[in-house]
């Protein structure tokens, strides 16, 4: 793999997020009932990936900072779920954030930064 200009400044600025992350991850507190309605939340969503993915990494971070609980599902590891991203989602490609609404049907949020600008306006 060859990275670019643009992919290096794309990382940097990947890095500098993961700074600040780690800065205000023990101002982040919620009570109890706040933490319990979070989850309640969070137990609807569902964050496709792999590991060595590093625009997952990005959304994986501001989940610790958000101190949210979350399943996740592996790609490489897992051909269904695989499957289901492309099949219900409509593309391959990772980090995707499954979110099941109130009336059962579920929306597919792709881009890290989307994911990410998503969980802080909600969960920050
Ligand atoms: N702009 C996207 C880029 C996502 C992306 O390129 N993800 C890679 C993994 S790091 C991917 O899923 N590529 C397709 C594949 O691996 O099949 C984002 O920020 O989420």
């Amino acid at each position: 793999m060859i990275l670019t200009m643009q992919d290096m400044k794309g990382v940097n600025t990947m890095f500098d997020e993961w700074f600040d992350n780690n800065k205000t991850e023990k101002t982040l507190s919620r009570t109890s009932e706040e933490q319990t309605r979070v989850d309640r939340e969070t137990s609807k969503m569902v964050l496709y990936h792999y590991e060595t993915c590093m625009f997952c990494a990005r959304v994986k971070s501001t989940i610790r900072q958000l101190k949210l609980t979350l399943q996740t599902r592996d790609i490489h590891l897992n051909k269904d779920h695989m499957r289901d991203l492309i099949t219900n989602g409509g593309k391959p490609t990772v980090p995707c954030l499954r979110i099941e609404q109130q009336d059962g049907h579920a929306t597919w949020l792709y881009e890290s930064n989307d994911i990410k600008d998503y969980l802080l306006q909600k969960f920050g």
